[in-house]
């Protein structure tokens, strides 16, 4: 099994991205390229082949590519984001993983953003948030569960998406900020709490046996390596100015 990577080059728009929660400051836009170079190079070196999706210069938060799909075993779910400045990324990202996967899609009324859906072995956490309705919600309930998949709805307050608050670590374990969504939902599961000084550091992304990690969160880094996972760091405070984490930048395909 191997995985694909499908990832982005950071739009020279960036400084024009959507943001919710944080106020807009000046983001660097070599050193945002540098950093993530830093994070496909981690992809490559954890095993990832690297797929580049087509340039989008006009389209400020198209590194974001997570947000515009769900890929699961046998299918993928090609979402509708919920800001409309988003939507002109999808074409692309359709092209791309149409070549791995058939394809299901969300559609008006409803908006689902790909950092709102956490899968966990069968189960699919779905935040509700400004940018996921409870209509997105239903209609990847209704793609997924006859196709072996449990949605599990999660109320999410004061971030942008779901995986701003929590993130997998393997199947069973996930790492969490109580803060920011209802926790009651993940009963059951084994939960590695965040370091409290580090509100942002629940979003990582497991792949070849490694936790990429936004570099900035030593707190957190200890708890995870006190915990036994592999880190590996990556800088990432470009893109955080932009509500961007680690998750956001890749959408992994595996592949026989
Ligand atoms: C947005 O607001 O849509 C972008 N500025 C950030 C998207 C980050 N994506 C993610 O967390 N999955």
């Amino acid at each position: 099994m191997r995985h694909v990577a499908l990832v982005r080059e950071v739009s020279p728009e960036i400084i024009r991205c959507e943001l919710t929660h944080l106020a807009r400051t000046p983001i660097d836009l070599d050193r945002a390229r540098a950093q993530h170079a830093e994070y496909i190079a981690a992809l490559a070196e954890l095993g990832c082949d690297i797929e580049w999706l087509p340039p989008e210069p006009g389209l400020p938060d198209a590194v974001f590519v997570e947000d515009t799909a769900i890929v699961l075993e046998d299918f993928a779910v090609i979402t509708r984001p919920g800001a409309e400045s988003r939507r002109a990324e999808l074409p692309s990202v359709i092209a791309a993983l149409g070549r791995y996967r058939p394809l299901h899609h969300i559609t008006a009324p409803g908006t689902l953003d790909g950092g709102d859906v956490l899968r966990m072995g069968r189960a699919l956490y779905a935040g509700e948030t400004l940018r996921t309705n409870a209509e997105g919600i239903s209609q990847l309930a209704a793609i997924v569960t006859r196709r072996g998949y449990a949605v599990c709805a999660v109320p999410v307050h004061g971030c942008l998406h779901l995986k701003s608050a929590v993130t997998a670590l393997d199947e069973r374990t996930a790492l969490i900020n109580r803060e920011w969504i209802e926790v009651t939902r993940f009963a059951g599961r084994r939960l590695v709490d965040i370091d409290p000084a580090e509100p942002f550091a629940a979003n990582t992304l497991a792949v070849g046996g490694a936790l990429i990690h936004a570099a900035e969160f030593p707190g957190t880094r200890a708890i995870l390596a006190g915990a036994g996972y592999i880190v590996r760091p990556v800088p990432a405070s470009e893109l955080a100015k932009a509500e961007g984490g680690v998750t956001c930048c890749s959408l992994i395909v595996a592949v026989d």
